[in-house]
């Protein structure tokens, strides 16, 4: 029997007020029923809202310290149910146990981190132009916080998200893709059990449109956070626009991966392949394009090819699978309809190109580990996000060339360049347009007390992980005490 699991709302576990549920099922094994969750609605939007709303005026009162208390009380019991937490995650989603394992951890970097942030939460005191008077700026939580989050990182990224919002001070509505219902209710159970106030924690399952737009578009709703596609980041903003709020927008990519001449090739390989492979390529960080010196583009295709069909591929929860399944069936249809693309554009298939099927794996949604060699920077496949396995190698002859065809994107969250020579390393970091550059390491990897976000189409200049998730989560405040018993007119009575 599938486990049935309920919204929580109002400090109750409870089912969508239509009633109506859906399944979630293992991507590597689709028989294998997860659970059944609420297919909610616009109305369960709303009461969880309203319950936000109410528990904000008293939440927002609770010393900072206090309240990180609770976040380090939740990174605790995460630490203590990590194994459970990441064989969940693996069955739900796909990904290896090690990754799942990494996912839970930055889960409990986060609420580490916001233990310690809960403490400093830092303003600024300035010195005022006129005498006997005191100029100070606060951080003030803002509201209710709309929480949309994606299914390839499910307790990492709500947790780059929720542990920030509450540390600040503001109540939360959270709604986990549909792919990754598990893993976000065992999240809100820890910060239950931890000691969140239930109302200022709110759960509802189900679909964008359905449970997305309503959170969007409601009025009491006073910031957003959203991780996805660009295409979803731009209608949000759109409709968020239309009522001023604050929005924190983590979209699309498509990185790359630059090898130089001199770079050591054995380490830029086990990053692209990482990069590349790692997650089954569904990670807005994942290397989708590798750029290579032609000095040493034979020599390194030939290591990339060898060392990517030994991947092994396979149901997460064996240890010795190297690459999961891709998320659900339409996903596999959409890589394997890019392929397609790359082919009829006149990229050359090296490797894979199809789904696996041998054995167990027909059980779930596989794709072979794909690598297109003579691709063209205007090609699609070197264009758009494709979120799978899929790496498109192109040929340069120059750093120049490297940087000019990596930044030819709409995107721009993560990049990589490997190479020796601490004048190309610092010359890339200076020219590349990205969010994140990595010296000779992988396009992913990021570590969640530093920045994390993009430039261009990859978001809208917030920035999530670190101090910087603190300043879009508060509001400043400027204060101005004046002590001196009279009325002192800035700009005129100094003058
Ligand atoms: C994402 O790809 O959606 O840097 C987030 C990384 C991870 C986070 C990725 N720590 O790859």
């Amino acid at each position: 029997m599938a486990t049935i699991y309920q919204n929580f709302i109002d400090g109750k576990w409870v089912d969508a007020s239509s009633g109506e549920v859906f399944e979630n099922r293992n991507p590597a094994n689709w028989d294998e029923v997860i659970g059944i969750f609420p297919k909610s609605s616009k109305e369960d939007v709303d009461a969880a809202v309203r319950a936000a709303r109410e528990e904000f005026k008293t939440w927002r009162l609770v010393p900072a310290p206090v309240r990180g208390e609770i976040m380090k009380a939740a990174g605790d019991l995460m630490v203590a149910r990590k194994e459970e937490l990441a064989h969940l995650m693996t069955r739900e989603m796909g990904k290896v146990l090690e990754e799942t394992r990494g996912d839970v951890q930055e889960g409990i970097d986060t609420a580490y981190y916001a233990f310690g942030e809960s403490r400093r939460l830092f303003a600024h005191t300035v010195p005022s132009e006129l005498p006997n008077k005191f100029n100070m700026t606060m951080r003030m939580p803002i509201g209710v916080a709309g929480v949309i989050t994606p299914w390839n990182f499910p307790m990492a990224i709500p947790s780059w998200k929720i542990f920030p919002a509450l540390t600040c001070g503001n109540t939360v509505v959270f709604k986990p893709a549909s792919d990754t219902p598990a893993t976000a209710t065992k999240l809100v159970e820890i910060l239950l059990e931890a000691g969140v106030p239930p109302r200022a924690i709110n759960l509802v399952h189900g679909t964008g449109n359905a449970v997305g737009i309503p959170i969007v578009e409601h009025p009491e709703v006073n910031l957003l956070s959203f991780t996805g596609s660009s295409a979803v980041g731009k209608s949000i903003a759109a409709i968020a626009g239309k009522s001023l709020k604050r929005v924190s927008l983590e979209l699309g990519g498509k990185n790359a991966q630059i090898v130089m001449d001199d770079a050591n090739l054995e380490l830029a390989l086990e990053g692209v392949l990482w990069g590349a492979f790692g997650t089954t390529g569904q990670r807005c960080t994942a290397t989708s394009r590798l750029i290579l010196h032609e000095k040493i583009y034979h020599k390194f295709l030939d290591m990339l090819v060898e060392r990517t069909k030994a991947l092994k591929l396979g149901n997460g929860l064996d240890e010795t699978v190297e690459v999961g399944p891709v998320i659900n069936s339409a996903q596999r249809q959409t890589i394997h309809q890019y392929v397609e693309i790359g082919q009829k554009e006149g990229a050359s298939l090296l490797l894979g190109g199809e789904f696996a099927e041998d054995g167990d794996l027909k059980k779930g949604f596989f794709y072979k580990p794909t690598i297109f060699v003579d691709v063209r920077p205007e090609m699609r496949i070197a264009r758009e996000e494709i979120f799978g396995p899929v790496l498109c190698v192109l040929k340069v002859s120059s750093l120049d060339e490297a940087i000019k065809v990596l930044n030819d994107s709409v995107y721009g969250l993560s990049s990589s360049i490997y190479t020796q020579d601490i004048n190309t390393a610092y010359k890339a970091i200076q020219n590349i347009e990205a969010g994140i550059t990595y010296i000779n390491g992988p396009t992913i990897g990021a570590e969640c007390h530093m920045p994390f976000g993009g430039v261009k189409e990859t978001g809208n200049g917030h920035r999530e992980g670190g101090w910087a998730a603190y300043d879009f989560f508060t509001e400043i405040k400027t204060v101005y005490v004046d002590f001196s018993g009279r009325l002192q007119r800035a700009q005129i009575d100094n003058r």
